[in-house]
């Protein structure tokens, strides 16, 4: 029985992960540093989960020490970022996906629970649910687990271990949407049924272990998919 159904948000709500990149580079140049983040590079940096992991491993493969960029310097880079990629949002560069829209909205409707369990930063997802699902969108979710909240990111199932929690709720009661081979070893390894939709960053990539493969949700339903859910026998 479905009780809810829990989402990543980078790649899975909306293609963002180009908007994390130009964001990084304007950081990155505002900083004055020579590091510039091209889609390969990036494609390559994206199996670090985590901005400020991800910079770090890049300082690490250029042969930056800690002494020359310490954690804080990354730290100041990382709002910055931040405050880059929320100007994008703003301005709407990174709307949700196909289907995921009509899925939250007709789920709520049915009686589902929704959660949220990512890796990114609270204040990217307040930014992106607010520009895409209004004022409002966040109360949608009854539990929204960021990248902060938790000691170890994805792909540790921390993230929605702590949902789970949050809501009281069993594993084989929720069922997650991921788009990436991280998030779906994150989910699997916390007992979540999950549904990929791979995107732009994570089309390479294999996803064993997934429930489904769907290029987007746009005809998805959780009533007629083969997981019951309360809502649709209620
Ligand atoms: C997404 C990420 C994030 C974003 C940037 O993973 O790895 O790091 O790229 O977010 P997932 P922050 O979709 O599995 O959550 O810079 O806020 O960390
Ligand atoms: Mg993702």
């Amino acid at each position: 029985m479905i009780r809810a159904l829990i989402f990543d948000v980078d790649g899975t709500l909306a293609e963002t992960e180009e908007g994390h990149r130009q964001a990084f580079n304007a950081a990155f140049a505002e900083a004055r540093l020579d590091w510039v983040w091209d889609v390969g590079l990036y494609r390559e940096l994206y199996s670090v989960t985590g901005g400020k992991e991800r910079m770090r491993r890049y300082a690490d493969m250029r042969g930056v020490s800690a002494a020359e960029l310490s954690d804080a310097d990354i730290a100041r880079l990382h709002v910055r970022k931040n405050a880059h990629y929320a100007e994008l949002v703003r301005a709407g560069q990174c709307p949700l996906r196909p289907g995921v829209e009509r899925l939250i909205r007709a789920s709520r409707a049915r009686g589902l629970r929704l959660a949220i369990s990512t890796t990114t930063s609270r204040v990217n997802i307040v930014e992106l649910v607010e520009a895409t699902l209004g004022p409002d969108g966040l109360a949608l979710f009854e539990a929204v687990v960021s990248g902060e909240d938790v000691v170890a990111k994805k792909p540790a199932p921390d993230a929605y271990l702590r949902v789970l929690e949050t809501l009281a709720l069993r594993p084989d009661e929720c069922l997650a949407f991921e788009d990436s081979y991280n998030g779906l070893l994150s989910a699997r390894a916390a007992g979540v049924a999950t549904i990929v939709t791979p995107s732009l960053y994570t089309r390479h990539e294999t996803f064993d272990g997934a429930a489904m493969i769907m290029s987007d949700l746009t005809d998805f339903d959780p009533a007629g998919s083969g997981f019951a859910s309360e809502a649709a026998s209620a």
